[in-house]
């Protein structure tokens, strides 16, 4: 259930093990190739993609990172991941990815169905789990022998594990980040997270020409408000260090995205797993989501791809353990990082002061700047 990075890929490494799969997509094609979200990939997930032969236009089209700056009392400190840790960062858009995993998945005949509908899963406990849809205004049954609920964090799926069985944790922050594609080149060659007294903002990119900004907003802001000079003008603020200005031009798209974390637990009951943001979701400060959801994935096609060699289910009770604890390091550390740069409530100015202690240490300490570097770049794969 699920046609974004996680189902997509899923259904990719099933094939390359000879199992065959299903992808139901509740919206078009066209929706989800054009649905602007990730820039940031980590070296783990560029190898993978590249050993299942995902890699041909990503090697050429991404660009390869070895620092970000952190810009903070109008100054710039750099972090020097590939130093620190030995891997990079690649930025590549996800709508680039999901183009090329549809692609992928055409070009070997998988059957993937867009625009679904209606979908009912039923019989999770047993050995042959169903999901009722509709489709091009017809009704479907299809009898499978699991069911990957990877249908994002409004997805449905884990509705079919009964409240008993599962404990699901949120938290809610006090801002939300307005985001905006612009057609221009971007005024910086690395990412930039500055740290301001009037908000977070964060200049990043998709291509040579083509830049991706966001600004700390409140929880529940509206586009309406945010026209395109007020962006432009909040942007130049925030970013401001003496010598660099700040290119502005053509918006092409611009949303509000909520920042919450949420972890379902466990990832898995009876035959239905869940994989991605339909289990875990990260605030956007640390650039993980995307790669969680590439490493649920990749466990999961390993795990069953056991369990049909050799009946074992051994890779299959431990999927949910596995996966949970790289997303829990992840929510710790997107916190970590989020609450360092974002403007949070303060009465006195206490937090402030944290704040800038706590970034006084990650730009004036190898200890503090490998810490973030390493989380950063992520854990490599087989750490597990
Ligand atoms: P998705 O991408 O949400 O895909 C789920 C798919 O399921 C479909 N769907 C259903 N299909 C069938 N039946 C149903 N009942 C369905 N309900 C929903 C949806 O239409 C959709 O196509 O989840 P997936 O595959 O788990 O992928 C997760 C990533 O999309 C997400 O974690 C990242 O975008 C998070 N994220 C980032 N992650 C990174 O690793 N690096 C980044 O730089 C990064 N930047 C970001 C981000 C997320 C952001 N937002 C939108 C909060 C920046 C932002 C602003
Ligand atoms: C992005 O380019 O969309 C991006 C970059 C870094 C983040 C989040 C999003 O932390």
């Amino acid at each position: 259930m699920g046609g974004g990075p996680a189902g997509l890929l899923l259904s990719h490494l099933l094939q390359r093990e000879g199992i065959e799969s299903v992808v139901l997509e509740a919206r078009s094609r066209e929706h989800v190739e054009q649905r602007v979200r990730a820039g940031v990939l980590e070296q783990a997930t560029v190898e993978l993609l590249s050993e299942v032969g995902l890699g041909e236009r990503l090697r050429k089209e991404a660009l390869v990172h070895h620092g970000i700056e952190l810009r903070w009392d109008g100054a710039s400190h750099r972090i020097p991941l590939s130093d620190l840790t030995g891997r990079s960062i690649f930025i590549y858009g996800q709508q680039e990815v999901v183009k090329d995993l549809i692609d992928a998945r055409l070009a070997a005949a998988g059957p993937l169905y867009f625009e679904v509908s209606d979908i009912r899963i039923a019989g999770v406990e047993s050995t042959q789990p169903t999901l009722r849809f509709r489709h091009a205004g017809e009704e479907h049954e299809l009898v499978c022998d699991f069911v990957a609920g990877c249908d994002g964090s409004h997805g449905t799926s884990r509705d079919a594990i009964p409240a008993g069985a599962l404990r699901v944790y949120r938290h809610d922050y006090p801002f939300a980040w307005l985001g905006i594609l612009a057609d221009v080149p971007p005024s910086t060659e690395e990412l930039v997270y500055a740290a301001h007294e009037r908000g977070f903002a964060l200049h990043s990119l998709r291509s040579p020409r083509i830049s991706r900004l966001y600004l700390q907003v409140e929880p529940g802001a509206d586009v309406a408000d945010w026209p395109d000079d007020r962006v432009w003008q909040e942007l130049a603020t925030r970013l401001a260090r003496d010598g660099w200005t700040l290119r502005d031009g053509p918006v092409l798209e611009k949303n509000v995205a909520a920042m919450r974390s949420f972890v379902v637990e466990p990832m898995q009951h009876g035959r239905l797993f869940l994989a991605g943001d339909a289990a875990h979701v990260v605030p956007a400060t640390g650039a993980k989501g995307l790669n969680l959801a590439v490493h649920d994935v990749k466990v999961l096609a390993a795990a069953l791809a056991r369990f049909y060699r050799t009946s074992s289910t051994r890779l299959l009770d431990a999927y949910s353990a596995v996966c949970l604890k790289r997303a829990w390091r992840a929510q710790e550390f997107s916190l970590w990082m989020g609450s360092m740069l974002h403007r949070l409530p303060d009465g006195d100015g206490f937090i402030g002061r944290l704040q800038r202690a706590q970034l006084a240490y990650v730009c004036g300490s190898e200890a503090g700047a490998r810490a973030l570097a390493e989380n950063y770049v992520g854990l490599p794969h087989d750490a597990e």
